[in-house]
């Protein structure tokens, strides 16, 4: 069967003519994250972001961004993908094989890490070219309804309690009604005191989350999870080591409160294997991690399966698409490191994000990515 050009129901009736990359040009930029995202492993005051642009002969120019964390792993992400461009000239515009080929090249030394942010931002670019090669929205590609507004939560980053009742009050002003905070920067009174504080601006009718970010060890997270269980969280996310998905399913397994994971996974794989074993009741995908719209396209349908609601992590832009066209969707996490480089930033608009195209509906504002170019020191 022809996948590529029958991705999804959308797609189906259109009979594309081929097109091929003839292109890729890999960016870096370090961009400004006010206010800094501070979490239980680390603050994170710049968003270095790779941006990818994959031009075809079909006259459309596929667009991606990736996350990086550390401005430290910037260049080698940027050269690691621009090291692909001979994988990818002259090939057909055809995602899920690119995908497949592409991951087995790096299948002895696994497409994870800096090799998998890598994948999944080219994985992006690509299917960003072909939506725009169709004349549509990556969303309606991938069979979803373009009237379709995906329902956001407001994801808060900072830590002391003053600054987060404040960034708490403007998320809600957006018409927002759930609110996710970060706790584990102190003991188990610090992330009490910071919950309190938001539930008495926020009122019960706003739904809270925390996140730990994988910093507790298995006891500590057991005891203070025991003791959020009282606060009527709707979700506590990542609270032990994202990777030990034995210690995940047994915080899952003892809580009330539903446990979400999922933006630590690198691949389909890693998402089965966690779902497989009760790691988490929620799941929540980063698109770039997972191995792109082909690894979420992957990665969903076990979630669904399994009857786990599906969230977003980062990428509102992307995720708008994705979660549009996946029919067990929860949340989108409204977190906009990319806005200070877009022409058009996403946006939040009565408490949900619209997908927008054409394609993934990236274009870059020229003159910030100047401003904010990675250079090494
Ligand atoms: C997070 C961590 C790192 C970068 C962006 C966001 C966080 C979240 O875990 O869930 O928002
Ligand atoms: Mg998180």
């Amino acid at each position: 069967m022809d996948h590529d050009h029958a991705p999804g129901a959308g797609a189906e009736s259109a009979r594309l003519a081929p097109a091929a990359i003839t292109a890729l040009r890999v960016r870096a930029v370090k961009a400004p994250m006010l206010p800094p995202l501070q979490t239980a492993s680390g603050t994170i005051d710049s968003a270095p972001l790779v941006l990818i642009d994959l031009d075809t002969d079909a006259s459309v120019t596929g667009r991606s961004y990736v996350f990086c964390y550390s401005a430290q792993v910037l260049a080698a992400v940027r050269d690691l993908a621009a090291g692909l461009a001979s994988s990818l000239t002259d090939r057909p515009l055809t995602p899920l094989a690119l995908w497949t080929e592409l991951r087995a090249h790096f299948r002895l030394l696994g497409p994870v890490g800096l090799i998998g942010l890598a994948l999944g931002g080219l994985d992006m670019a690509i299917w960003d070219a072909l939506a725009r090669h169709a004349g549509v929205s990556l969303g309606t590609l991938l069979g979803g309804d373009e009237s379709n507004r995906v329902a956001a939560y407001g994801s808060l980053r900072s830590a002391r309690p003053a600054d987060v009742v404040r960034e708490a009050e403007e998320m809600l002003a957006t018409g927002v009604h759930a609110l996710k905070l970060k706790v584990g920067l102190g003991g188990l009174d610090d992330d009490l005191a910071v919950v309190g504080a938001v539930r008495e601006v926020a009122g019960d009718a706003v739904a809270l989350m925390v996140d730990y970010n994988q910093s507790l060890p298995l006891r500590e997270a057991l005891r203070r999870c025991q003791r959020l269980d009282e606060e009527g969280l709707a979700w506590i996310e990542e609270p032990v080591d994202a990777f030990d998905v034995g210690a995940m399913a047994r915080v899952a397994q003892e809580l009330d409160t539903p446990v979400q994971a999922g933006e630590s996974w690198w691949s389909p794989i890693e998402a089965a294997r966690s779902i497989e074993a009760g790691g988490s009741d929620l799941v929540m995908l980063d698109v770039a991690r997972i191995g792109g719209v082909s690894g979420w396209r992957e990665a969903a349908p076990l979630a669904e399966a399994a009857g786990l609601p599906i969230s977003s992590h980062i990428y509102p832009e992307f995720s708008a698409h994705l979660l549009a066209a996946t029919r067990g969707r929860h949340l989108l996490e409204w977190l906009d490191v990319a806005g200070p480089i877009l022409e058009t930033p996403a946006k939040l608009d009565a408490g949900a994000v619209r997908p927008r195209g054409p394609g993934a509906g990236l274009s870059w504002d020229e003159e910030a990515v100047q401003r904010y170019l990675y250079r090494e020191p």
